[in-house]
């Protein structure tokens, strides 16, 4: 929108600077609600050639930028209206946070001068304030010849180390800021090497190498930072070499095939209660992992060897023998130059052990995954999208739910990295449209997502987004009738239990309401029929998979996470 005057040659302003600062940086791709004041932003980033994906609600759109940063390591931005706009998007920016995900929420905000009065502007609020707990750092900008640096400062801040949220906020007056092109050009920053590698100490290589060498029954532990950093390669030179059997977290599941012979997948239990030395590579000894003590972990004594770009992550809930602090893909390669050609493995009886408990887990668990029940349960059910995804290996798999999540997350083997992008640390559900949008955009991979019922309605009405850019995405909702189960009673009252849907629901129409192509499958046999018609098509599809309303369990696999009353009356 430069306009030539005679005194200062060609202009600039807030809006195109903003732009300019993005491109500049290979940004390219943003996820965005429009509305008072960025309605403009996102028109003038269309015309500037930059993709920009419109959501209905704008926590969606946060949670697909979140997704975006972690499959691509570039920051994925949302882009939002002020105040409730904002607060919409924040729920993601926390979920980015946290997960460890590089993301940047934009939002536009309301006059400085009579928000800092509380003098009641259009969506009146402090933003910046309110955002700086929930991520790494928190910016705004107030003059136009800021925005380079304001721009190069959130992309650093949410890449570079533990990658996370960070939120800049652009009030409107600054998009309307007139400066000189030339002087505007001048003030953006193209950031160099945003992400920095971090090489661990050689000690603290050597210190892991002993511990290691110690060890008689090693294990590996491979999580979503592991997936994160790109160093697929490696990692799986370095657990071929080591010989040690490893253990995938959720979205680490594909780094190695599921099907690799070292894989303790199906020995979770066994290999965390009996190892002598873990490994933890990318992955926080957070409650998925019991925080590294209790029974779980048996009653054997633990050294860990903990590698992670973050040092304060090192002794935040058990001792650490041997902190590695240094970005993964340069720890994984000292590691293994330490490691040599002539590295021991370890102990075939530990091996074995593992092995052994992995096959009869295996073989014990293969006929129920055959059955073709009427009504489904979730081992039939999930026994046919195992089998798609192993034909369909390429594809990504996008997942939440309670029973549908924890049952699909054992049962479905991932053969690639980065393919399975589920509920993260925090067990989300709303994350799934999101999700499975931004994997379609960013990848332009056919997308499946196995989503309980309930989850699946946190961002249900984002199928009208899958349809509008005609995404690759098959919706397979399980559905039981609801929250874990779909039986429960109300003992009092008329309304129906807390937990429980409208029966018989018929969630396939709902994609059909968009122009989108609905299934409806009672059976395995019919599930995995239309979810390879579904596949094939390349369209927007849901198929609606009535699952057996008591099949599931409270809380799935968490259910011990539930306080008990003591004083119960029922
Ligand atoms: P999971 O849930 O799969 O166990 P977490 O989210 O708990 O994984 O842990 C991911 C860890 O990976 C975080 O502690 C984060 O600091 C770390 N991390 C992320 N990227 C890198 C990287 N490039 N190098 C080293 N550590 C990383
Ligand atoms: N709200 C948010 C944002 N996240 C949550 N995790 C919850 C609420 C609580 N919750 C779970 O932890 S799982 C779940 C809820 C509401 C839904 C489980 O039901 P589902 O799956 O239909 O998705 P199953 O297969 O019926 O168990
Ligand atoms: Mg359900």
């Amino acid at each position: 929108m430069a306009e030539e005057t005679e005194e200062t040659g060609a202009l600039t302003d807030g809006f195109h600077l903003v732009i300019d600062a993005l491109k500049l940086n290979d940004i390219n791709t943003i996820y965005n609600v429009p509305g008072i004041p960025i309605t403009d932003l996102g028109r003038y980033m269309q015309a500037a050639g930059m993709r920009v994906l419109s959501f209905r609600h704008e926590q969606n759109a946060g949670y697909a930028a979140s997704i975006a940063g972690y499959l691509t390591q570039k920051p994925g931005i949302c882009l939002t209206v002020s105040a409730p706009g904002f607060l919409n998007g924040l729920t993601a920016l926390a979920h980015a946070t946290t997960n460890c995900f590089p993301m940047i929420l934009i939002s536009g905000s309301s006059e400085r001068e009579i928000v800092d009065l509380q003098q009641g502007d259009y969506e009146e609020m402090d933003q910046l304030a309110i955002a700086k707990p929930l991520c790494k750092a928190a910016y705004r900008v107030l003059h136009a010849e800021d925005i380079g640096i304001g721009i190069a400062r959130a992309i650093r801040a949410a890449v570079s180390g533990r990658p996370g949220g960070v939120y800049l906020d652009l009030p409107a007056k600054l998009l309307g800021q007139v400066m000189d092109e030339a002087a505007g050009e001048k003030s953006l920053v193209k950031v160099i090497d945003a992400a920095p590698r971090q090489l661990p100490a050689p000690d603290s290589i050597a210190r892991a190498l002993d511990v290691l060498k110690g060890a008689e029954r090693p294990l590996i532990i491979l999580g979503k930072g592991a997936a994160y950093a790109q160093a697929d390669d490696a990692i799986r030179a370095l657990v071929e070499t080591s010989g040690i059997p490893y253990l995938p977290m959720s979205m680490a599941k594909g780094l190695l095939p599921d099907t690799h012979p070292q894989s303790a997948s199906a020995a979770r239990s066994l290999v965390l209660k009996e190892s002598d030395v873990v490994m933890l590579i990318g992955a926080r000894l957070n409650w998925l992992l019991s925080h590294g003590k209790g029974k779980a972990w048996g009653t054997d004594p633990k050294k860990f060897i903990h590698i992670d770009i973050e040092p304060r992550e090192m002794d935040s809930n058990v001792e650490i023998v041997a902190p590695v602090v240094g970005d993964i893909g340069s720890c994984v390669d000292a590691l293994l130059s330490g490691m040599g050609k002539d590295w021991n493995a370890p102990p075939t009886v530990w091996t074995s052990a593992v092995k052994e408990k992995v096959d009869s887990n295996v073989t014990r668990m293969a006929p129920r995954l055959q059955n073709n029940n009427v009504p489904m349960d979730y081992h039939g059910a999930l026994g046919a999208l195992r089998t798609i995804i192993k034909e369909r290996p390429d594809a990504i798999l996008v997942n939440e739910g309670a029973n549908t999540l924890d049952f699909a997350r054992s049962i479905i083997d991932m053969y690639q990295p980065r393919k399975r992008l589920d509920v993260g640390t925090w067990g989300v559900m709303g994350v799934g449209m999101g999700t499975a949008i931004a994997a379609a955009v960013e990848t332009g991979k056919p997308v499946l997502a196995i989503e309980g019922d309930s989850a699946f309605g946190f961002s249900g009405m984002e199928v009208e987004t899958i349809c509008r850019y005609n995404l690759p995405i098959c919706v397979v909702v399980f559905n039981n009738g609801g929250i874990y189960r779909g039986t429960d009673e109300n003992s009092a009252g008329d309304d129906v239990a807390t937990t429980v849907f409208v029966k018989d629901a018929r969630y396939d129409k709902m994609m059909e309401a968009f122009g989108g192509v609905g299934f409806y499958a009672t059976s395995p046999d019919e599930l995995a029929q239309a979810v390879n018609a579904a596949m094939d098509s390349g369209k927007p599809t849901l198929v609606n998979a009535v699952i057996d309303a008591e099949a599931g369990t409270e809380s799935g696999r968490i259910g011990n996470l539930n306080p008990q009353s003591v004083v119960a009356k029922k």
